[in-house]
């Protein structure tokens, strides 16, 4: 007793120093039950008088908390994206649209987004008496995103071009500040686009004109969401080997699929686009990329509640996306019909990969954009070491270097959307064909990665709050991870850069450094732009050099320098946007350092790397051993 009572008096002086002293006391208590001599009543009426004394007691756990980060309107709070609509596309009712959803999506949506997370979509194989069933349940939260989608128009905007050539700018702006609280419904509006894109490219063939209306409606009850179902067992990237589903034709020239697709995203969609081997009248198949076609099918169930020629197998458990239903499907007479000519499936599907890629670069770009917006709010709230986060100067660079990061990223992303934009509206030159094809594979690999590198220094950035899962924080770095991932990884899409300007004989590079050079030309008389146009004009002189020398060399050293090429065009081609930007009369200073800033960095990794032997023959083989030492 009286060593409780000594103790009493010991917090009671303690109380002034809490903060140092308040573990030791929480301690005491548990000890002190032990004590002999004192009864449990005695000891708790004397642990009451002392509570009252303490912070930390019972319910009682002291009076502060963090002040947790506020998400305000992605739109009125994005300084670049809200500058770049009015250099561009300065329509008044764009930017009541995006201010309104904007609003609506920090004070309703964003909720919504969390939802999806919290309860993610389940497989339901049987019925309560035993029937397969396979259904998807999704939770209300995602069906309303479907709605909203629809309603605000985020795959129709593209289509309905009323905005001409800048459609695709103003649709894709809308998906980049919806795109973090969509619960990952940005997937679903990917692949529909795609489709439309695909369906809307070979002529609004009759057997999918009515999906194409409804892929492009603003009716929920009408709107349908198109899958892409390309990955199957042995792979997602060696897609013309690794397809086995094959088409049976049928005698009214439909078909049915068999096969099995591996990974299907969003399979809660109405239908889907695929690739399969057609047979030819004696069952025989063509391998490789030649022998596939690109099918649609449509997802329906039949009289008795079962789907038709589909049985979902399981839905994958990934690391991210858990919002989103993504199952194995196997297919087993699934009705379809053919849409490309046969043997021409990759080329048709194309179309596809080019929309899904640049909604990728959309949502990685937004996904920097909206870590940034939450850490700079927090850093407004929070205070350590006697002042609050936004008044430590290290901190700040720690987000000055980030903003720089998603500034760059942005401008690529809406460079492809002004190119998408062109082509579609009849506008594009053949630079700008050119610049598309080669742009697509380099921004996706690029925002991709970064998009990974960027939240992950955002989380860092709330301490361990950070870490902490319902905080709904972490989820954004477990969903980024995908991004360099599906679509394309990032060595696959340095490939398809060789691809591309082997194809064009190099009229896509050709292009490239046209375009650089004329954004440049346009800064020469900007003082202060000088330091970022040396860096970007010296960048691209080497580039050049590089690309004449490597002409040369054979295909192992142009392998090996495709990823580092990859990030030399996206760098350089981003400097030169930053540095444009910033030329735009109505360009704040702020512009301006984001350029120099940017430039700063090494521009031309691949010169770097090709001076220090990176690319030689020798190289491989000591990448080998040292990897499998
Ligand atoms: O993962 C998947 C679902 C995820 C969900 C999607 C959601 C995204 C939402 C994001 C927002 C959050 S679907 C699976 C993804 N898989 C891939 O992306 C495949 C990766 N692999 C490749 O990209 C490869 O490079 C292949 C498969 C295209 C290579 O196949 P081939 O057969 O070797 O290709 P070729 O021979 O190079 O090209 C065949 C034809 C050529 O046309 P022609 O014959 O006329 O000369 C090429 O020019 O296809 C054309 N082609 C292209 N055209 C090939 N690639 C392209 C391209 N990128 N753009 C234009």
């Amino acid at each position: 007793m009286s060593a409780l009572l000594n103790r009493r008096v010991a917090a009671g002086c303690c109380c002034r120093l809490w903060p140092t002293v308040s573990q030791s006391l929480v301690h005491i208590r548990t000890q002190s039950a032990a004590e002999p001599g004192t009864t449990k009543a005695d000891e708790e009426h004397l642990w009451e008088a002392a509570a009252g004394y303490l912070p930390f007691s019972r319910a009682r756990i002291g009076p502060f908390f963090q002040d947790q980060p506020v998400l305000k309107n992605p739109f009125l709070e994005d300084a670049l994206l809200k500058g770049y609509l009015r250099r561009h596309l300065p329509e008044e009712a764009v930017f009541s649209d995006l201010s309104a959803f904007g609003e609506r999506l920090a004070k309703e949506v964003d909720t919504w987004g969390r939802e999806c997370e919290v309860n993610p979509p389940r497989l339901v194989h049987f019925d309560p008496w035993g029937r397969r069933v396979d259904h998807i349940v999704t939770s209300e939260a995602w069906k309303r995103m479907k709605d909203l989608s629809a309603r605000e128009g985020l795959v129709a905007i593209g289509y309905e071009k009323l905005f001409g050539e800048w459609s695709r700018v103003y649709q894709m702006s809308k998906l980049y500040i919806y795109s973090p609280s969509s619960g990952l419904y940005s997937c679903p509006l990917a692949m529909t686009d795609g489709a439309a894109k695909v369906i809307q490219s070979i002529g609004l063939p009759p057997v999918c004109e009515e999906a194409f209306g409804r892929l492009t409606s603003r009716q929920p009850e009408r709107f349908w969401t198109s899958g892409q179902w390309m990955t199957e067992r042995q792979g997602g990237s060696d897609v013309g080997s690794g397809t086995e589903t094959v088409a049976v034709p049928q005698t009214d020239g439909s078909y049915k699929l068999h096969g099995f697709k591996w990974f299907t995203s969003a399979t809660d969609a109405n239908m889907s686009l695929t690739l399969a081997r057609a047979q030819d009248s004696r069952g025989a198949t063509t391998p490789g990329s030649k022998g596939l076609s690109l099918f649609y099918a449509e997802v329906s169930r039949d009289e008795d509640g079962l789907l038709r020629g589909i049985e979902v197998q399981r839905l994958k458990e990934k690391l991210g996306t858990r919002q989103m239903p993504t199952a194995e499907l196997l297919l087993d007479g699934l009705p379809a019909h053919r849409l490309s000519e046969e043997g021409r499936g990759v080329a048709s599907i194309a179309n596809m990969l080019t929309i899904t890629r640049i909604h990728n670069s959309v949502s990685a770009v937004a996904g920097m954009r909206r870590v940034v917006l939450l850490a700079r709010d927090y850093a407004t709230r929070r205070t350590v070491f006697g002042k609050l986060l936004k008044d430590h100067p290290l901190h700040v660079q720690t987000l000055a270097r980030m903003e720089v990061e998603t500034r760059g990223a942005f401008l690529l992303v809406m460079e492809l959307c002004r190119l998408l934009g062109r082509e579609e509206s009849g506008l594009a030159s053949q630079l700008d064909a050119h610049l598309l094809r080669l742009l697509t594979p380099v921004v996706k690999l690029y925002t991709g990665k970064q998009a990974v590198a960027v939240i992950s220094e955002g989380l860092e950035s709330f301490g361990g709050q950070g870490y902490i899962e319902d905080t709904g924080l972490p989820g954004m770095l477990r969903d980024a991870q995908v991004l360099s991932i599906w679509e394309g990884t990032t060595n696959v899409l340095s490939l398809d850069v060789l691809r591309c300007v082997a194809r064009s004989s190099g009229m896509v590079l050709h292009a490239y450094f046209t375009h650089v050079k004329s954004l440049l030309a346009g800064a020469s008389s900007v003082s202060s732009l000088t330091p970022a146009v040396k860096a970007v004009g010296g960048a691209l002189s080497e580039l050049e050099e590089f690309v004449q020398v490597a002409a040369s060399k054979g295909p192992n050293y142009l392998e090996l320098a495709s990823r580092d090429l990859a990030y030399s065009l996206a760098r350089i081609y981003a400097g030169a946007l930053l540095i444009d930007h910033a030329c735009w009369k109505e360009a704040s200073p702020h512009d301006t350092y984001a350029a120099l800033r940017w430039c700063e960095q090494d521009l031309c990794l691949v010169v770097t790397k090709q001076k220090s032997g990176c690319y030689e023959s020798s190289t491989a083989p000591l990448d080998s051993g040292l990897v499998y030492e």
